[in-house]
């Protein structure tokens, strides 16, 4: 079978990696790049406190100096609430908003680029976690975190916004939390701070049963076609 007698498909092994790339996206909910998880289940991201893993993990620990450390997410949800607290791992029912919760809209990589430690817990085991509420209702991912004192750590290159993401402090708060979030350092649309109206626009799902129908029809088709070696 050459390539010559499927010109017309020659494009498709190419569209079904981009699709499947997609359908992975979009399953992931949202991941916790920043600073390193206790682990990602995409399965068991719904289940609280920290997606189905343990809280008390303790293989990976960040140090968080008081002055902000970033957090970095790839978030598929286009219209999403975050809440990005912290427990004492002694007292993992009690989480602290460590910045107020953020509005964010857009798709992608979604980036705080400073988000300040607990001073009086300085020296003590800690649990990061990023609540995000959207579409799919509430996601958990954690981090296992020591609050050090210190200056702001830098903001690794990884930890940027999306072309399309703009986020602002959620105008409903309520919380404890007063410390606003410093700037992202990089984005094409604005400080993750930047001034955005609550957006009062329906939620804008993607429809990842139909995304997976059609990946899986152009999957097969792929596959029938033997084509696989032409990208
Ligand atoms: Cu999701």
């Amino acid at each position: 079978m050459t390539r010559n007698g499927f010109r017309h498909w020659g494009n498709f092994p190419s569209i079904c990696l981009i699709v499947a790339a997609i359908i992975t996206l979009v399953n992931g909910h949202f991941v916790l790049q920043i600073p390193s998880s206790i682990g990602f289940s995409d399965i068991k991201e719904s289940e609280g406190p920290c997606g189905g893993f343990d809280i008390t993990s303790r293989s990976k620990v960040t140090d968080w100096p008081i002055g902000g450390y970033p957090v970095g997410v790839v978030s598929t949800h286009p219209n999403a609430h975050w809440q990005i607290r912290a427990a004492l791992l002694e007292n993992t029912q009690e989480f602290v908003d460590l910045i107020p919760n953020i509005v964010q809209d857009g798709l992608g990589n979604f980036c705080l680029g400073t988000v300040p430690g607990i001073a009086d817990w300085v020296g003590k085991d800690a649990v990061l976690q990023v609540v995000q509420t959207a579409v799919d209702g509430q996601l958990y991912q954690c981090a296992a975190i020591k609050f050090v004192d210190g200056a702001a750590a830098s903001i690794p290159g990884n930890c940027r916004n999306g072309s399309g993401i703009v986020a602002s402090i959620d105008p409903e708060y309520t919380g404890t939390a007063t410390v606003p979030i410093g700037p992202a350092p990089t984005t094409t649309t604005g400080p993750a701070a930047s001034t955005s109206p609550a957006s009062s626009t329906a939620n804008r799902p993607i429809n990842p049963p139909l995304l997976g129908l059609l990946a899986t029809v152009i999957c097969l088709l792929d596959s029938v076609l033997d084509l696989s070696g032409t990208f």
